[in-house]
């Protein structure tokens, strides 16, 4: 009987264990047998003078995977304002930024002054993206362009874009592309960058001949600021402004995006009305689910280059007040530093 339950027991595990390797078979796939990853390879054999047996063998290694697919159905941005906000301007995330601003105080005030980006901004969007390079992914970034490449239809063609950014990355850095990890859409390093924007706006900020964005906050803080920078970020400009009252027929005037802009000055003649000062600014008419209702504000340039970054109003928005709670805490912080040394002084 003890026998019996033994051999009962082991067939059990084993047919467990066959069962989570027929899993894994049957939901990832290598791209090996892909007709669009050898159309994609012999694109990067004529386009970039690849080795084509080189990278047949790298796509066998590459998987699809199920739930990066399911990952982008569900993104973070679709929340509600009201519940999308506190994940990112709350206590912990603001005194992390505090501590990040103090230990890079020099480098963001560098970047600031060359890149004129806020250092407040350059932190807030670390902090949003990674929680200042805590969590920057664990996905293989190679796994989840190819997913979302040859897998993902909607937005096939920005993911081989990506795919093929990130192996013309690979072949100037020298990594091996199947060390690297991201987030589910192919984000990398410190600053979340995707592999084109690694190419175009990454930075060695520090001086040490590489660009590193993974483990290197300083060349983060630079590449932050330069992409704000080449994005048309204004320095010293505003962002966003309150708006006091919205006349009901006004409404559908909000979020239209960037494309449908007006003047600051004419937003009261259409019945928009803020304490912003009348300038010749263009700014469009943002509405956030709030806690207590509609929230209405009118969004800058300024506003419309952080969207750059990650195109959800939602994202920008908290990336703006998770800035704006930053400074105020670290002038806090400041004076309470201030006070303790005048007090020590004593
Ligand atoms: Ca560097």
């Amino acid at each position: 009987m003890k026998h019996l339950l033994v051999v009962c027991c082991m067939l059990m595990v084993l047919s467990s264990a066959q069962a989570k390797q027929q899993r894994a078979t049957v939901q990832e796939p290598s791209f090996a047998q892909s007709p669009d990853a050898a159309a994609f390879i012999g694109e990067m054999v004529q386009r970039h003078q690849f080795n084509q047996d080189e990278l047949t063998r790298l796509f066998r290694d590459v998987h699809l995977k199920q739930s990066i697919l399911n990952a982008m159905d569900r993104p973070a941005e679709a929340k509600p304002w009201s519940v999308y906000r506190p994940l990112f301007v709350e206590p912990k995330r603001i005194a992390g930024g505090v501590r990040f601003w103090a230990a890079h105080a020099d480098t963001l005030a560098r970047a600031e002054a060359q890149y004129g980006v806020p250092a407040s901004m350059i932190v807030a969007i670390i902090g949003v993206e990674t929680f200042y390079g805590r969590n920057t992914g664990s996905y293989r970034v190679i796994d989840a362009l190819a997913t979302l490449a040859f897998a993902y239809p909607k937005r096939a063609p920005y993911f081989r874009g990506e795919l093929e950014q990130f192996l013309l990355l690979s072949r100037e850095t020298g990594f091996d592309p199947l060390t690297i990890k991201g987030s589910y859409a192919g984000a990398m390093g410190i600053s979340q960058f995707m592999p084109s924007s690694y190419r175009q706006y990454g930075v060695d900020f520090d001086g040490d001949g590489l660009r590193d964005l993974w483990d290197n906050a300083d060349d983060a803080i630079g590449s932050v600021a330069q992409y704000f920078q080449g994005y048309g970020w204004k320095r010293g400009a505003p962002v966003v402004a309150p708006v006091q009252h919205v006349e009901e027929h006004a409404q559908g005037l909000a979020n239209r995006g960037w494309s449908f802009r007006i003047p600051i000055k004419d937003w009261a003649g259409v019945g928009v009305g803020t304490d912003a000062q009348k300038t010749d600014a263009d700014a469009m008419l943002l509405e956030l689910a709030g806690v207590d209702g509609p929230e209405y504000w009118l969004g800058y340039e300024n506003f419309y280059v952080i969207t750059r970054y990650n195109h959800s109003f939602h994202y920008a928005m908290a990336a703006w007040q998770l800035s704006q709670a930053l400074e105020a805490a670290r002038a806090a912080a400041l004076t309470g530093q201030a006070n303790t040394t005048a007090h020590v002084k004593q």
